[in-house]
């Protein structure tokens, strides 16, 4: 492979409703899709699934194309890579900044899949095809309204559901739900919002069997974690503290979770995601894949790292359409009976419809 030009989109897709979390509430999606163009002529699709402001992670749209646009960018163009694993070793000098690194990865790996003829799972190793799907449902703060929420992605199908929790919107969402519908897979997601001094809240939660409690406690901790996890039978599945395979190591080392929620751009790409899943296979340690309301770029990214071999949850890997009126690829992502299955045409396996990318364009970045 030889890029010869990275072009950046920064794109604004409407969310079909707000999507609400403990740290801020989507209305739009802003995201930045990556193309990058091979001497050859193939092109290769990535997403930068990053937000406009520090929520999520310190990454933003500015930064992300900053870093890619000044730093990432010069030194793959014109560079000769044999595969999407020598991208890491090039950038080698961009400390941090993972989640700008995934979306060019990302392309990389379409890139050379589809100069392989071959589906992205398969590339990465993955060991079936199809993975097992849960929905993610944001603070809807309306009892009534959450219930008949829960029960529509029932009866779609869905293997599990999550919902967001954060002070004030904890215990009695969950009780609700499990007052409605019993032992549905059941598993909540605090987006870091409490600390140690909340642990009441966790000991309440305990009652309840749920699948996990995801990122409770800060998004840079580690060691609080393994206090908690020490003081709850609920098993606590780590998301933003992972930024790394050593993040991986320390949490899997000290005890502080027991599933982690590996979401490829926060780890700073698929390479990063394998290695975290050989590590944790080998630690009895489960993983799943998260998402971040990716468009259909980054979901076939999800989809793909779905099918690795310690992928042990449902994935938050939702539909297409329960999202976006229109996503940005043909055909859209559809979700069966909770299970979704990546293509078996070479790379991603999808097209972009370059109308729909045109349609939601706000600025366009090229790099040569
Ligand atoms: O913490 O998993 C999270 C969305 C945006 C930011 C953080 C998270 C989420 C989700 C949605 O839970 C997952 C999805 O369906 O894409
Ligand atoms: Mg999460």
């Amino acid at each position: 492979m030889k890029p010869i030009k990275v072009t950046l989109h920064h794109l604004a897709l409407p969310l079909k409703r707000p999507f609400q979390t403990s740290f801020g509430k989507y209305v739009i999606r802003n995201t930045i899709i990556v193309e990058v163009e091979d001497s050859s002529g193939e092109v290769g699709w990535g997403e930068v699934a990053v937000d406009e402001g520090p929520w999520y992670s310190y990454e933003t749209l500015k930064t992300a194309m900053h870093i890619i646009g000044d730093f990432i960018a010069p030194a793959i163009i014109r560079k000769e890579l044999n595969d999407p694993t020598e991208l890491q070793e090039k950038i080698r000098h961009v400390r941090g900044h993972r989640i700008a690194k995934a979306g060019v990865e990302d392309a990389l790996w379409d890139l050379y899949s589809k100069l392989l003829g071959k589906p992205l799972y398969k590339m990465l190793g993955g060991i079936r095809d199809y993975v097992e799907c849960g929905v993610s449902i944001g603070i809807i703060g309306d009892m009534d309204m959450l219930i008949e929420s829960v029960g529509k992605y029932l009866n779609e199908g869905y293997k599990r559901i999550k919902i967001k929790i954060k002070h004030g919107w904890d215990v009695d969402p969950v009780k609700e739900i499990r007052k409605t519908y019993g032992e549905i897979p059941l598993q909540v997601d605090a987006n870091a919002d409490y600390d140690l001094e909340d642990i009441e809240v966790f000991r309440e939660l305990d009652n309840y069997n749920l699948i996990m409690v995801e990122q409770p406690l800060s998004y840079d901790d580690i060691y609080d974690h393994s206090i908690l996890q020490s003081e709850i039978k609920t098993p606590v599945c780590l998301d933003e503290s992972i930024k790394s395979i050593y993040d991986a190591k320390a949490a899997i080392k000290l005890g502080s979770c027991r599933i982690i929620n590996v979401k490829p751009p926060r780890v700073g790409g698929l390479l990063e995601t394998i290695k975290i899943n050989n590590y944790a296979e080998k630690h009895g340690v489960g993983i799943w894949i998260g998402g971040m309301l990716e468009t259909g770029i980054g979901r076939a990214r999800l989809i793909a790292a779905g099918t690795l071999s310690n992928v042990k949850y449902p994935c938050d890997i939702s539909s297409s359409s329960r999202y976006y009126e229109e996503d940005i690829i043909e055909p859209e992502w559809v979700v069966r009976d909770g299970i979704i299955n990546p293509l078996s045409k070479a790379g991603i396996g999808v097209e972009v419809v370059e109308e729909r990318l045109n349609k939601y364009l706000v600025e366009r970045k090229v790099y040569r």
